[in-house]
């Protein structure tokens, strides 16, 4: 929705404030959206993962809809695993977990196996829904890998971000491989970047996935024409998986498809 790398020079109607945050996740649950991912900004649009935004924001979002809220820890990549911790502590219901180190654009998002660990217990202790962030196939085997280490329960819940340049590209072929790769039993998403967003989408559908869209990953709603809202791309969604005969989850139905307690 808000993402770390976006900024308004490039989507001006990206969301800042806690307020403007709220209502924009207002509009996507209208529009059909059950999870919000969460990432929070300053006044003046920089990003951070300082607690007491988080905490302002989260409460913001919780007065307007009862969407599930997803805390980032991935934040941004220059910044350092406590600062990237810090939301947890508020026991959020859900936060992502991205399982390795990738290359990301010019930059290296950092994931060692230690983090991995230390994030994982850490929610465990506060009884956070991980979701496994999959950004290159071998980190399927990191998020299991987890699971041998009592650090993870099943159910499982996997979002393959596909098309991050350095990543896995976003590909029909790629998307199959790693819904495949899997465990049984475990739930999938996929988070297109860019003009990946809608196509990745459309084919996930069919094939039982569910989908991430917003200005996180993609600020276009088509070539050269700028989204008006992060709504504006979940109404798309919907339409096309209604048309599919797969008409989306309410939070609640979300929440017990990925053991969230209500
Ligand atoms: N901003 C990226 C470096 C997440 O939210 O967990 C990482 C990211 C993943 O956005
Ligand atoms: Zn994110």
């Amino acid at each position: 929705m808000v993402g770390a790398e976006t900024m308004p020079s490039d989507q001006p109607n990206l969301p800042i404030t806690p307020e403007q945050i709220a209502d924009a996740a207002k509009a996507c649950r209208d529009a059909g959206a059950s999870i919000c991912h969460l990432h929070v900004r300053t006044d003046d649009a920089r990003p951070t993962q300082d607690k007491e935004r988080f905490r302002e924001t989260i409460e913001a979002i919780r007065e307007k809809t009862d969407i599930i809220v997803q805390v980032s820890t991935g934040g941004a990549v220059w910044m350092t695993p406590e600062e990237r911790l810090q939301p947890i502590e508020l026991a959020p219901e859900m936060a992502t977990l991205t399982c390795g180190t990738v290359n990301f654009g010019k930059e290296v998002f950092w994931n060692s196996p230690e983090l991995l660990e230390r994030f994982a217990s850490e929610f465990q202790k506060r009884g956070v829904r991980p979701e496994f962030e999959i950004f290159d196939s071998g980190m399927i085997a990191n998020a299991m890998n987890l699971a041998k280490l009592g650090l993870v329960e099943p159910p499982f819940h996997f979002d393959f971000v596909l098309g991050v340049p350095g990543a896995l590209p976003a590909s029909a072929k790629n998307l199959l491989f790693l819904m495949e790769s899997i465990p049984a039993g475990a739930s999938w998403s996929v988070a297109g970047i860019g003009r990946h967003q809608l196509p990745m989408a459309a084919l996930a559908i069919p094939l039982g996935g569910h989908v991430r869209v917003g200005f996180e990953d993609n600020i276009y709603y088509r070539k050269g024409e700028l989204a008006i809202s992060n709504a504006q791309l979940v109404e798309r969604v919907a339409r096309i998986a209604a048309e599919l005969d797969r008409p989306v989850a309410t939070p609640d139905e979300a929440r017990a498809l990925l053991g969230i307690p209500r």
